[in-house]
């Protein structure tokens, strides 16, 4: 059952149902907020790209639209709210088999009437600018007169801070009403247009082009009233602004497009907790509605269209965490993300050039331009009025081999040359050539000095292992397609024979950076109880954390995830025990992480307990913590952790290599993985594993280390290791 549901109206909950709650179609997403307004209800419909930098601001935030999900209804003169009156029953759920988002409630108002109250609404899968809405009022008990006021809110703001100018309100043919506007500073255009199947009278006041439809209605006849609505941008018009149709004409062709997409990305997992399978299409419906689909202009932001934390940039969590999910379902898409870095190749170029190097330096936190992004300053610390200074986006630059990492894994699993001729190539070049001039030289040894690694607790250390080895990979990676530029060869060769490799010293520890080791240990047992809050920042500053053995997310763990074949397992072993015990896991990318290396070292059942931590980061009982969005990477960590940990599948070699590790729970694991341009199907129980596809071209792979080729189909018995190490 793929089924998002809210068993009962509760106020803390309104804006966590309401990022998981969203529609989309990755052009589009709006937030599942209640039609009715609340005053802690955060509303929000944003199209990607569109993006606009408040003046005074250093950095540009995804837009809140004009909002068209928002009815105003009032039953024989008593305004509807879940705050006044009874109710008799609550449902409300979103169907992720089919994107629509339904709530029924048996309300009844102080005059104790009764009334059943539908809302319907979903995004076109198909039609990627329009979206429809449904609402249905049956009185129980008696006559009834509704009055609904609906239309186009332009009084949305970005919490408070307006992004639009209006540029006009209209009416056309007494029933399509049309909204234009103008991003402030970045001008990008809006029209958004609705239409109500319902004669009505039309108002425009304060920003606010309503229509308010009133009718009579007998006891138990239903009121049904259908809005369909538009929005269209400078990015991407269509000639139609509001075609005539109706919520079930495109509603049915929603429904096949998402039956096709849950046929061929869709993962089944029988568990004998049930949760699995929920969580895992949770993340699925999720990184679909949030990656744009047909526009190299836009990627995926931070907490993809379900809200406005980070702003809407787009962080390292699109190239490594997000963008598997469709490189081995859809790989066009994949491709998409990458030309989009493609795009800014010139403004890495810049950026590096700004900071004194060559090459390629790409912006900590993107948006629309390409353009660094990272707000200067964080939140103030309220006790001594202060804000501290951002230090990502002039040392967190592991995301420059994140992007290479990306660009290879694609070179890898595709077979498409042109894109590496056209373009992957000359990223991998360049963004080689940033760390070649990134490097000092200490003593003939070449060091990478100052940098954050993936694990932010510690800032402006020198040789972080996460970034001295990611840089090796990419110089290394971009020789192999930059073959006939000789002076960079040379340059390259250099590079990789005097990079300092941090390695594993007599304890068997791998030193994180230069200072780790020798820094103090405390006891993080308290932190670690209420992981993800960042509560550490309350009792400690940020530079005595700094000062300290505390990670937020472990950099090491992090590596052996993406360079396995790099390490030795008993050194990942020992390695990922010595760190777990500093990590925080504050950060959301944290766990399901944890739970691949976990599972690849053989335990397990360590995993699966970091695969269902993992789980929990949006889908936890926590109220607040995915109030302003989803944590988009942690979504795709999910997915990562079932394919890569659990499937046991690595695509780091030629070779597709498979060696299965179900948790305990699980009795089979079925999916579609494309490779090389083949999709095979997968399942795996804790004793076998059957491969099929439909070609008839023979491909060879390695499962549980030994070699093996198939046509068609092939089944391989085996045992689980019922391992720890
Ligand atoms: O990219 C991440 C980073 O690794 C940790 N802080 C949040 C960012 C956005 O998700």
């Amino acid at each position: 059952m793929k089924k998002i549901i809210e068993k009962e109206f509760a106020i803390d909950y309104l804006n966590k149902y309401g990022s998981q709650m969203t529609i989309g179609n990755g052009y589009l997403g709006i937030r599942g907020a209640l039609e009715e307004d609340y005053p802690e209800q955060v509303r929000g419909m944003y199209v990607a790209g569109i993006y606009n930098r408040p003046s005074g601001s250093t950095s540009s935030e995804l837009v809140n639209l004009p909002d068209v999900t928002r009815f105003h209804l009032t039953l024989d003169g008593e305004v509807f709210s879940m705050l006044t009156g009874t109710i008799h029953s609550y449902e409300r759920y979103l169907d992720m088999n089919t994107g629509e988002l339904i709530r029924k409630i048996t309300w009844e108002n102080s005059a104790h009437k009764k009334y059943q109250i539908n809302f319907r609404r979903f995004v076109s899968k198909v039609a990627k600018h329009l979206i429809a809405a449904k609402l249905e009022v049956t009185p129980l008990t008696g006559d009834m007169k509704v009055k609904v006021r609906t239309g186009i809110d332009g009084q949305q703001t970005n919490f408070g801070t307006q992004q639009l100018k209006e540029l006009s309100l209209r009416i056309f043919d007494e029933e399509r009403m049309v909204g234009e506007y103008q991003t402030i500073e970045s001008k990008q255009q809006i029209v958004v247009a609705t239409k109500v199947n319902a004669k009505g009278a039309f108002t425009a006041k304060n920003r606010q082009l309503m229509t308010a439809v009133e009718q009579n209605v007998a006891a138990n006849e239903t009121f049904t009233l259908e809005k369909i609505s538009s929005v269209n941008t400078s990015l991407s018009k269509t000639d139609e602004v509001l075609p005539n149709t109706t919520y079930l004409e495109l509603k049915k062709e929603t429904d096949l497009a998402w039956e096709k997409f849950w046929k061929q990305t869709g993962v089944e997992i029988k568990s004998t907790n049930t949760f699995d399978q929920f969580a895992l299409d949770f993340a699925s419906y999720h990184l679909e509605i949030m990656t744009p689909k047909d526009d190299i202009r836009c990627s995926v932001g931070a907490k993809g269209l379900t809200g406005e934390g980070y702003k809407g940039h787009v962080f390292w969590d699109t190239e490594i965490f997000i963008l598997p999910f469709f490189l081995y379902n859809q790989p066009k898409i994949a491709k998409q993300l990458l030309q989009y870095r493609y795009l800014h190749l010139k403004e890495a170029q810049e950026k590096a050039l700004e900071n004194g190097y060559k090459g390629a330096l790409y912006p900590w936190e993107s948006a629309f331009s390409g353009v660094e992004e990272t707000p200067e300053f964080a939140a103030i610390n309220i006790r001594t009025g202060t804000r501290q200074k951002v230090a990502s986006a002039i040392s967190e630059h592991h995301l420059v081999a994140d992007i290479a990492f990306a660009v290879c894994e694609y070179a890898a699993a595709t077979k498409d040359t042109a894109f590496m001729m056209n373009c992957g190539a000359e990223m991998l070049l360049e963004t080689a050539e940033f760390w070649i001039s990134r490097t000092t030289n200490r003593n003939g040894r070449l060091e990478i000095l100052d940098v954050i690694g993936p694990d932010e607790y510690t800032e402006h250390i020198d040789n972080n292992a996460y970034t001295n080895y990611m840089a090796y990979f990419n110089v290394k990676k971009a020789m192999e397609w930059n073959k006939e530029n000789q002076p960079f060869q040379k340059r390259a060769e250099k590079f990789l024979a005097n990079l300092y490799l941090p390695v594993a010293n007599e304890s068997g520890l791998i030193p994180q950076d230069d200072t780790f080791l020798q820094k103090d240990w405390i006891n993080l047992d308290k932190y670690k109880a209420n992981q993800g809050t960042q509560g550490i920042l309350l009792d400690y500053s940020r530079q005595e954390v700094n000062e300290l053995q505390i990670l937020k997310q472990a950099d090491l763990v992090m590596l052996f995830y993406l360079l396995p074949a790099t390490f030795e397992t008993k050194v990942m072993k020992r390695n990922l025990d010595y760190y777990e015990k500093r990590t925080i896991h504050d950060s959301s990318l944290s766990k399901a992480i944890h739970a691949i290396v976990e599972n690849r070292i053989g335990d397990r059942k360590q995993a699966y307990q970091f695969f269902q931590e993992a789980c929990l980061i949006d889908l936890g009982t926590e109220p607040h913590s995915s109030d302003d969005g989803l944590h988009a990477a942690a979504l795709g960590a999910i997915w990562l952790a079932v394919i890569f940990g659990f499937a046991g599948i690595d695509t780091r070699e030629e070779l597709l290599q498979i060696t299965p590790n179900l948790p305990d729970a699980w009795q089979s694991l079925t999916f579609e993985f494309v490779w090389k341009g083949e999709r095979i199907g997968f399942k795996i129980t804790p004793k076998m594993l059957e491969l099929s596809k439909t070609t008839t071209s023979v491909l060879e792979l390695i499962i549980n280390g030994e070699k093996h080729s198939f046509t068609d189909k092939l089944t391989i018995n085996f045992e689980q290791k019922d391992v720890s190490l």
